[in-house]
């Protein structure tokens, strides 16, 4: 028998599947669906070998209690039943908030599902406890502010238009590793219409290598490339001046400030050459079908909301919105309009309790005074869908947060994870194929429905079943906890004007959101209070904006420049085989991936006397990493780029790549700068 259901992991694909059951424990084959119109049958591989991971020799079967060191493994934890499981949490969590208040606990999650169930339930029992709240930061918090400044919501272009372009530019993206339908849709305009690709990325990417042209410009300088190009289609007579006076809200002093930002200038900063410049502005500004695939990859930077902002402004200044296949896409994800109210317990949410931000996890647990402040440190934890010792920032700082004493952590999970290692309860979760959800996308258009197929396997319990029951043993009272996730999906569905499950999903698992092609285009209107196109953002809503904030499109230059002592700019874009961190635990991924590797140019290697394949130290004030070089002249010299996120105790000494980058928290609205980083290189022996 095969099943619909919905890929749910962090990815803008989201791919609409189809899961062979074997027998009522087992999936055989998993398989895109079709018929979905954008996902089209199309899957990555490491989940075309999804068997792998659901009935893996490790999966977490059995509720587990540390009896040994944190951070050691599995050989540290004993086996206890779930009742016993339960109780110790809720009696640690109940401990901490009388000795130190409700704000000493702080439920922590990420979206290791993107079900919303799953995912975002946590946030019911925190705001029902009063628990500390999370600012989450670590993935799209840079490219919304950046995308919202100018068109006002995270919508644009169907992504299904890509097959009717001309002109497809993956900005800051690597598709090919992190979402395969773009290069789906683009292969079918490649074929009918001749369309071209041009990558915007520091290194050649996967994506880069079909690539007509390839922008390698250095890591943390779009802002400046995005102006330069606005120069040359307003200074050539190639900016659609009708388009800016009806639909944005260009001045005077905006053809000022574009009139400096010129392609020498940009040429310096990006380290590309200003003919290249040129040329592209011309070709993107002559192409009506342009379509710019935004992507996160350029915003994980110090001024990445600027340079997200800056790059949406191109099709505003050449007109593109107007055309089929013409325009851009950062994110189509408030399509389905999902009213979370009961899903979150946003009725009960209280705004004065502190929230702290997910990405400075490491400052946050090592009692950073930035971060607590007055307020008590962090005592108890509850972790779901995330791995923070491998993904977040200064990990340094993450590992001693978790290595305290004085801290009770409990985590739910899939596998005995580097952040499970830490836990004094571990917990063990379901998979998607085990529970029902329901999930939007970044990347297209629809909403979509994943039900329960196999059961799970031992002891394993879904995240809301286990919010549900720490909820009956804390007091917490929702009327979301009394539900089951059908009825929860059920009720969402209605609260958001979609009608029963059984009504949207009625002709299909999916439910196709998106607007009629004015509203896509934003023809009908930007999503900004006097309905145009922002030149000029309002970074000042932001309580944390600095005074310095650009206030037109520019090179914003906060980053992590490279200087004597740290002569390399770092990237730590996604590798291929492993998602974040996930399937790292999975043979086929690492079988692939081999081993943490350094892309370095030749010519530095050769400055560094260094040969191709040798070790080498990685460094700067957080850290140093020993990590395996690779000779690579796809990047500029002096930018070195090494694929993630492997876990720390894949590298020498158990130090990750994690360690080197920064938790600041970027302007105006904060976000992790995992591509931000300047480092220094020294041969290893
Ligand atoms: N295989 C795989 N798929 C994934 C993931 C994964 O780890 N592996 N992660 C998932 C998640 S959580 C997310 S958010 C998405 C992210 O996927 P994307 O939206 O593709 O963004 P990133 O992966 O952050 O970055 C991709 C590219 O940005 C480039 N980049 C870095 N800095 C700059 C810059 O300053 N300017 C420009 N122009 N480019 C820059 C990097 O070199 C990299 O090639 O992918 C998801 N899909
Ligand atoms: N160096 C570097 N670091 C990065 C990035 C980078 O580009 N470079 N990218 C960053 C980005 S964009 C992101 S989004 C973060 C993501 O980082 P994470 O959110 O930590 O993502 P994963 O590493 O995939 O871990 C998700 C975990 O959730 C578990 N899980 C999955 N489904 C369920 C479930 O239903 N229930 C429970 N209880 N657990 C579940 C999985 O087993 C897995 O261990 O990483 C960031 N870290
Ligand atoms: S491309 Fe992304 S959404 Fe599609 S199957 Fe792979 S991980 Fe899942
Ligand atoms: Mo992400």
């Amino acid at each position: 028998m095969r099943f619909h259901t919905t890929c749910p992991h962090d990815c803008p694909s989201v791919c609409a599947l189809e899961v062979e059951r074997v027998d009522s424990h087992t999936i055989g084959k998993v398989r895109g669906a079709k018929a979905q119109p954008y996902t089209a049958g199309v899957i990555c591989a490491k989940v075309s070998r999804y068997a792998e991971r659901v009935h893996h020799r490790d999966r977490l079967l059995h509720p587990l209690k540390r009896v040994g060191a944190k951070g050691v493994g599995r050989e540290a934890f004993v086996q206890i039943d779930w009742d016993e499981a339960l109780d110790i949490v809720a009696d640690n969590f109940r401990r901490v908030a009388n000795e130190h208040g409700p704000e000493a606990v702080w439920p922590y999650f990420y979206a290791g599902t993107m079900g919303l169930v799953q995912r975002d339930g946590i946030e019911r029992l925190r705001h029902a406890m009063r628990y500390s709240r999370q600012k989450s930061t670590i993935c799209v918090t840079l490219a919304d502010t950046g995308w919202k400044a100018g068109c006002g919501a995270k919508r644009g272009v169907d992504g299904r238009e890509i097959a009717e372009t001309d002109l497809l530019i993956v900005w800051g993206g690597n598709p090919v590793h992190t979402q395969v339908n773009v290069m789906h849709h683009y292969a079918a305009a490649r074929q009918s219409r001749g369309a071209k690709l041009v990558v915007v990325d520091p290194y050649r990417t996967a994506t880069a290598e079909k690539s007509d042209l390839h922008l390698m410009l250095r890591p943390g300088t779009d802002g400046a490339l995005a102006c330069a190009m606005i120069h040359v289609m307003l200074s050539e007579g190639l900016a659609d001046r009708d388009y800016l006076a009806r639909y944005t809200d260009f001045d005077e002093r905006a053809e000022r400030h574009f009139a400096a930002r010129t392609p020498e200038w940009a040429s310096r900063i990006t380290g590309l050459d200003a003919r290249e410049i040129v040329d592209f502005a011309r070709w993107y500004a002559t192409t009506p079908r342009s379509f710019i695939r935004a992507q996160h990859g350029f915003s994980r930077s110090r001024n990445g909301a600027v340079n997200m902002h800056a790059v949406s402004c191109l099709p505003a200044v050449s007109g593109a919105w107007r055309h089929r296949g013409g325009g851009a896409l950062y994110g189509n994800t408030s399509l389905p309009g999902i009213d979370q109210t009961t899903i979150m317990g946003l009725d009960v949410m209280d705004r004065s309790v502190r929230a702290l931000d997910q990405s400075r996890i490491g400052p946050v647990l090592t009692n950073d005074p930035a971060d607590i402040g007055d307020g008590p440190p962090v005592h108890a934890m509850l972790v779901q869908n995330t791995n923070p010792v491998a993904v977040a920032p200064e990990s340094a700082r993450v590992r001693e947060g978790f290595l305290r004493e004085d801290l009770f952590v409990c985590v739910h999970e899939q596998f005995m994870t580097e952040t499970a290692a830490m836990a004094d309860i571990v917990l063990p979760a379901t998979m998607f194929v085990e529970h029902d959800d329901i999930y939007t996308a970044s990347g297209h258009t629809f909403l979509q429905l994943g039900r329960k197929i196999i059961e799970p396997p031992g002891e394993c319990r879904s995240n809301h079943r286990v919010l549900g029951e720490l909820a009956a043993r804390l007091g917490a009272s929702h009327r979301g906890f009394a539900m089951t996730e059908l009825e929860l999906i059920d009720d969402t569905l209605r609260d958001s004007g979609h009608g029963s499950i059984d009504e949207a999903f009625a002709d299909a698992n999916w439910l196709d959101c998106a607007r009629d092609f004015d509203g896509m285009h934003f023809l009908d209107g930007f999503a900004t209070r006097d309905r145009r196109f922002h030149f000029r953002p309002d970074w000042t809503r932001y309580d944390d904006c600095p005074s310095d904030m650009p206030l037109l499109p520019d090179h914003y230059d906060v980053i992590d420049n490279a200087d004597d002592e740290h002569p390399f700019r770092m990237v730590t874009a996604p590798s291929r085989w492993f998602l974040n961190s996930s399937f790292t635990e999975c043979d086929t991924s690492r079988r692939h991936e081999r081993e943490p590797r350094a892309k370095v140019h030749p010519d530095d290697l050769a400055r560094l006397g260094v040969a191709d394949g040798e070790s080498v130290h990685l460094g700067n004030r957080r850290g140093i990493v020993t990590i395996a070089c690779q000779a690579f002249d796809g990047v500029q010299p002096g930018v070195v780029i090494v694929e993630s996120v492997w876990p720390n105790r894949d590298f020498a000494g158990g130090i990750g790549i994690n360690t080197l980058v920064s938790a600041d928290a970027a302007p105006p609205n904060g976000g992790a700068v995992f591509h931000d980083t300047a480092v220094w290189i020294r041969p290893a022996a």
